[in-house]
């Protein structure tokens, strides 16, 4: 498989980026450990956002000072012996043709070749656990007595770059999001026949995995009934019952990037009333944080707005008291949604942000070329005690994947349907038990 050149002239520009934030420094970075036991390798995220190489084994070094070698690759030789048990190997030559660096090597030299050049240098790297080049890594570290930080200069710089979304970028995200929209109305449409939470998971990866998908962002979340009330419920196991609500978060991956989206539908085809409800109060909310995002505001902003839409409905309910302002302040609406409204998303699920966007009084602001998601929802247990029985043990999320644009947003999960009437018909069109 070629590089596309799109990709290819882009990570030029990435590890451009990368070179000029190291000065005189220099940045190791090792590619992902193998996986423990059964499963696919996936590229570790920075390695793969700099290099696209998509082996383990390998380590890329950035070093500006070096003028003919400023990107090197080292990387496994292909070896018939690993190939005929471990797989196929891309090997020193054709890595050097397919992918954007000065010069490939042996990884079998690293030792020999990094020794040159990190005496009395300022070394930026991160060890990653089960990656064998590691320990020689970290041995002729340790030999040459050279001390390594693993935060700030080129780090800093890799938070900046990936939180913002380059149109490649954006193109693997719109493909992640649009198969996993796909995958949710093939869950909604097996809804009525599913007697197991993880046949809908099975149904899932199928649509996905029938799509072109080799690897999901996260492990997906299939949650019947009172089950729905975890939030990271993750067991799948549980029996499907005739008029629960089902919530589905799962999502593909596209060339390594995410999509994260949830829907909650009843499998009856049918919202009871108060499921219907509860709904309507989570997709208010929903699409109250959707509409808000836009360049400039802060994700507490965001969060607050939705919130006081939640606190809104849910006192029309009965469930809460009081005035909003007095049920967001006392943080009383947490009871029922102690999750947060956002998260950056990209080629980890939870992406990376630049710390000034993180916690509560984050202080920076929304971009353009930022991707996040928007998911409140209603979660009520047992010791939620104060609140009718009609309204335990439901659990209801719907998350949308939203890119910022210069004048607003863009949900690029609108194909996904949400609204009552829409996953209703989704849900009936599919065959009875
Ligand atoms: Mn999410």
């Amino acid at each position: 498989m070629n590089m596309n050149s799109d990709l290819f002239s882009e990570l030029k520009v990435r590890q451009k980026r990368i070179l000029e934030s190291l000065g005189n420094d220099v940045l190791i970075l090792p590619a992902g450990a193998p996986p423990s036991g059964v499963g696919l390798f996936l590229q570790a995220d920075d390695f793969h956002y700099l290099t696209g190489f998509p082996e383990e084994g390998a380590v890329a070094v950035f070093d500006p000072t070096q003028e003919s070698e400023n990107v090197v690759l080292f990387v496994k030789e292909k070896n018939q012996q690993e190939e005929v048990w471990q797989g196929f190997t891309i090997g020193v030559r054709k890595a050097g043709e397919r992918f954007p660096a000065d010069k490939v090597y042996n990884v079998q030299l690293l030792e020999l070749k990094l020794k040159e050049r990190l005496k009395g240098r300022t070394v930026y790297y991160k060890s990653v656990q089960n990656q064998r080049q590691n320990a020689v890594i970290d041995k002729l570290l340790d030999q040459e007595g050279i001390e390594t930080t693993d935060v700030g200069g080129p780090f800093d710089e890799l938070l900046e770059m990936r939180v913002i979304k380059s149109a490649y970028e954006l193109e693997q995200m719109r493909r992640a999001i649009d198969i996993t929209g796909e995958a949710h109305h093939a869950c909604m449409r097996a809804g009525k026949s599913a007697r197991f939470e993880y046949q809908l998971e099975a149904e899932f990866e199928y649509a996905c995995k029938t799509r072109g998908v080799r690897h999901f962002a996260f492990g997906s979340i299939v949650a019947a009934g009172a089950h729905a009330t975890c939030q990271h419920y993750v067991e799948n196991n549980g029996p499907i019952g005739k008029d629960e609500l089902v919530l589905i978060d799962a999502g593909a991956k596209w060339n390594n990037y995410c999509a994260d989206l949830t829907r909650t539908f009843p499998t009856s085809g049918k919202f009871t009333p108060v499921q219907r409800d509860l709904y309507e109060i989570v997709l208010a909310s929903e699409k109250a944080g959707v509409e808000a995002v836009a360049p400039g505001i802060r994700l507490m902003d965001l969060h607050i707005i939705s919130a006081r839409v939640l606190a809104d409905g849910l006192k029309s309910l009965g469930i809460l008291h009081g005035s909003t302002d007095g049920i967001i302040e006392s943080n009383a609406y947490r009871d029922f949604w102690p999750g947060a409204l956002c998260h950056s998303l990209g080629l980890y699920v939870h992406d990376v942000m630049p710390p000034l966007f993180r916690g509560l009084d984050a202080e920076r602001k929304l971009e353009p070329g930022m991707v996040i998601t928007v998911e409140p929802g209603f979660y009520s247990q047992d010791f939620n005690y104060q609140i009718s029985e009609e309204f335990k043990h439901i659990g209801i999320r719907i998350e949308d994947d939203v890119l910022v644009t210069e004048d607003g947003h863009e949900n690029l999960s609108i194909a996904t349907v949400k609204e009552v009437a829409d996953v209703e018909a989704m849900v009936q069109s599919g065959a009875e038990k």
